[in-house]
């Protein structure tokens, strides 16, 4: 990260990387997506796919390395890892996405994250002159966003807030000034900490929007649920791992990345072969 960038991500706790696809890997992501026809596929415990649908016009889904190997590869983007090492240290890995998409009219998402109450999974903090955020998100934008089209919204700042966001601000009824819209061009990547309060405005414009929300952690940290032992582990095509890459030299780093959580003696995960 360049200093701009690291005093910008520290004060807002997030950063937009335009260009982070080139508009050809735009295309190609959103013409697999095309084919994918992702509105229309069946839902429900039987499928293999993961929806989360916040209305008929608003829904998430799983999982987007499943999609083809651009998608898998994009776990790995080199114009972002160098970030993700700055933000999550140099055993960083790659947890969960998915996909996101709206159509207009769709409803809000509520606004969650935030530094308070502490969570040390959702995260944020500096020692010594050294980020380490706990779960952290790159949203590739896969359409254009302007400034009245909605889609995601911030309390910047509020990755280090010493009070809980307000109830009142909470269902973004009345978005107010201290919300911010980042409207971006499609091939940007909003790189965000969850612990900044954040949450999606209804989609108004006229396009659908398309975001493909990749999600990483230090490399002894997992969010989503696939170790637990509960009965309720996650079905095994739903997460990633190092397997799904294919095991040549190019991918020795992928494979990195898709490593489960744990501490001793972890390699760098990326910046070595
Ligand atoms: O990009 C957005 O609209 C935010 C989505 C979000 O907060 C989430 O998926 O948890």
């Amino acid at each position: 990260m360049t200093e701009e960038e690291r005093y910008l991500f520290d004060l807002q706790g997030y950063l937009v990387v335009e260009d982070a696809l080139e508009p050809e890997e735009v295309e190609e992501l959103n013409r697999l997506l095309d084919a994918c026809d992702l509105w229309n596929q069946p839902r429900g415990h039987d499928a293999d796919l993961d929806y989360w649908a916040n209305d008929e016009n608003f829904f998430h889904v799983s999982p987007p390395h499943r999609w083809g190997r651009p998608f898998l590869e994009l776990v790995g983007n080199p114009r972002i890892v160098g970030h993700l090492r700055e933000l999550l240290g140099p055993g960083f890995r790659y947890d969960h996405g998915h996909a996101l998409f709206m159509r207009k009219p769709s409803t809000a998402l509520e606004l969650h994250g935030g530094a308070t109450p502490w969570d040390p999974v959702i995260s944020y903090g500096v020692a010594g002159g050294v980020i380490h955020s706990g779960l952290t998100v790159v949203a590739y934008g896969l359409c254009d966003v302007g400034p009245d089209d909605g889609g995601f919204v911030a309390v910047p700042g509020s990755h280090k807030a010493n009070f809980a966001c307000p109830d009142g601000f909470l269902a973004l009824d009345d978005p107010g000034p201290w919300l911010k819209r980042i409207p971006h061009r499609a091939g940007s990547a909003v790189i965000f900490t969850e612990a900044l309060t954040h949450g999606t405005l209804p989609w108004t414009a006229d396009h659908e929007r398309r975001a493909l929300l990749y999600r990483y952690t230090p490399g002894h940290m997992a969010f989503v649920g696939r170790y637990r032992q509960d009965g309720r582990s996650e079905p095994d095509w739903a997460y990633p791992r190092p397997a799904d890459a294919p095991d040549d030299d190019l991918n020795q780093e992928l494979r990195r990345l898709l490593e489960p959580p744990y501490a001793w003696e972890r390699p760098d995960s990326v910046g070595q072969t």
